[in-house]
């Protein structure tokens, strides 16, 4: 099974939301961390398409780009729970 990368930026309540998911579910990630200015989050945009944090891409489950906590979590709650 592939790794999710995971955007974030730390201090952020929804970020962390996300992260407490990831490891509930032990699921394999890697973080990326965003400037905290959303104009200089020149590589989630690039990826992602936006520059909002969490966003999450899991390509090997067909998510090129997912922001927003709770679709975030309703992927991996639906993807990843045994
Ligand atoms: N509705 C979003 C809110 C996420 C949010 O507000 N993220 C902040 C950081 S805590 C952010 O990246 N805001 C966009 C920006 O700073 O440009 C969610 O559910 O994830």
């Amino acid at each position: 099974m592939g790794k999710v990368d995971f955007y974030y930026l730390p201090g952020c309540p929804y970020c962390a939301q996300v992260e407490r998911v990831l490891k509930e579910l032990d699921v394999t990630y890697q973080r990326h961390e965003v400037p905290p200015d959303s104009n200089d989050r020149t590589v989630v945009r690039q990826v992602t398409g936006q520059t909002e944090v969490p966003a999450i891409v899991d390509i090997s489950h067909g998510i090129e780009a997912l922001s927003g906590n709770r679709e975030i979590v309703d992927h991996l709650r639906a993807t990843y729970a045994e």
